[in-house]
C-alpha cells in the first residue's frame, strides 16, 4: 500500500495518475496546508523541503515526483521502457529534459520573483517565455518525427501523465496569464495529451479532485 501525501491539482497529481493507471493500492491523504503539516517534523523526515507531494512506500519515504514516477514504473513494470530496453535511454533523456527543464522553468514562469527578487521578475519571465516555447517545440518536434512508444496517444507513460500535468497548469490561468502556454500550438504532443486525458485512470483522478474532464487540453473548462 502506498501512501501520497496530496492537495489537489498539485504535483500529486502526476504520481496519483501514475498510481491508478498501475491499478496500485494507494492512499491520497490531501493535506490541509493552512495547519502548518507541511512543517512538521513528521513531514519534513519524509520531504525535507516541505513541498507536495510525499509518497510512503515499502521501502521507505520518497520525495521528488519525477523520483516517485520512474520507481513506480521500474518496480511495477509499467509506463516507461525497462531498464534492459533499447528505447530506455532515449525515455531516460526526454524524463530528465521535462524534469529539469520543463518543471523547473514552468516554475520560474509563475514564480518569477523567486529567481533573483522582484526587480529581476520581468527579465526572468521573458526568459523563461522563451524557453518554454523552445522545450515544448522541441517535445512536439520529437514525438512527430519519432513518435515514441513512451510518449504515444495509444500508450500510457509516466512521461506522458508528467507532460500532461506540466502543460495543464500552463493554460490554467488562461491567455492573459504571462505563464499561458497550451497543448493545441504544439499538435504531436496535443494528440497524446488528449488521448490521454480520455483514459480511465485520468478521468478518475479528474473527478477525485474536481478537476473537469479535459484534464491537460483544456484545462480551464
Ligand atoms: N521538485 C518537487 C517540487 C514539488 C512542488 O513544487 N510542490 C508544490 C506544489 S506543486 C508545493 O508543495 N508547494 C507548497 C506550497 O505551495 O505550500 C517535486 O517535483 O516533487
Amino acid at each position: 500500500m502506498y501512501i501520497l501525501h496530496s492537495s489537489p491539482d498539485f504535483a500529486s497529481l502526476i504520481v496519483r495518475l501514475v498510481l491508478v493507471e498501475l491499478g496500485l493500492p494507494h492512499e491520497c491523504r490531501m493535506l490541509d496546508r493552512e495547519t502548518g503539516v507541511l512543517d512538521t517534523p513528521a513531514y519534513r523526515a519524509m520531504q525535507p523541503m516541505g513541498l507536495i507531494p510525499a509518497l510512503e512506500t515499502p521501502q521507505g519515504p520518497m520525495f521528488e515526483t519525477a523520483a516517485m514516477l520512474l520507481y513506480l514504473a521500474d518496480r511495477h513494470g509499467g509506463l516507461a521502457p525497462a531498464p534492459d530496453h533499447p528505447d530506455r535511454a532515449a525515455f531516460l533523456s526526454w524524463f530528465v529534459f521535462a524534469n529539469n527543464s520543463v518543471h523547473t522553468t514552468m516554475l520560474h514562469l509563475f514564480y518569477p520573483e523567486r529567481v533573483a527578487g522582484p526587480d529581476c521578475a520581468a527579465a526572468v519571465l521573458a526568459g523563461a517565455r522563451v524557453r518554454m516555447q523552445t522545450y515544448l517545440g522541441l517535445l512536439n518536434d520529437m514525438v512527430a518525427d519519432r513518435a515514441p512508444d513512451w510518449l504515444a496517444a495509444d500508450k500510457p507513460s509516466v512521461l506522458g501523465y508528467y507532460i500532461g500535468v506540466l502543460i495543464r497548469w500552463l493554460a490554467t490561468y488562461g491567455p492573459d496569464h504571462p505563464s499561458y502556454f497550451r497543448s493545441a500550438d504544439f499538435p504531436a504532443l496535443h494528440a497524446v495529451l488528449a488521448s490521454l486525458e480520455t483514459r480511465p485512470a485520468a478521468l478518475e483522478c479528474a473527478q477525485a479532485e474536481a478537476l473537469g474532464p479535459t484534464l491537460f487540453t483544456n484545462p480551464a473548462y
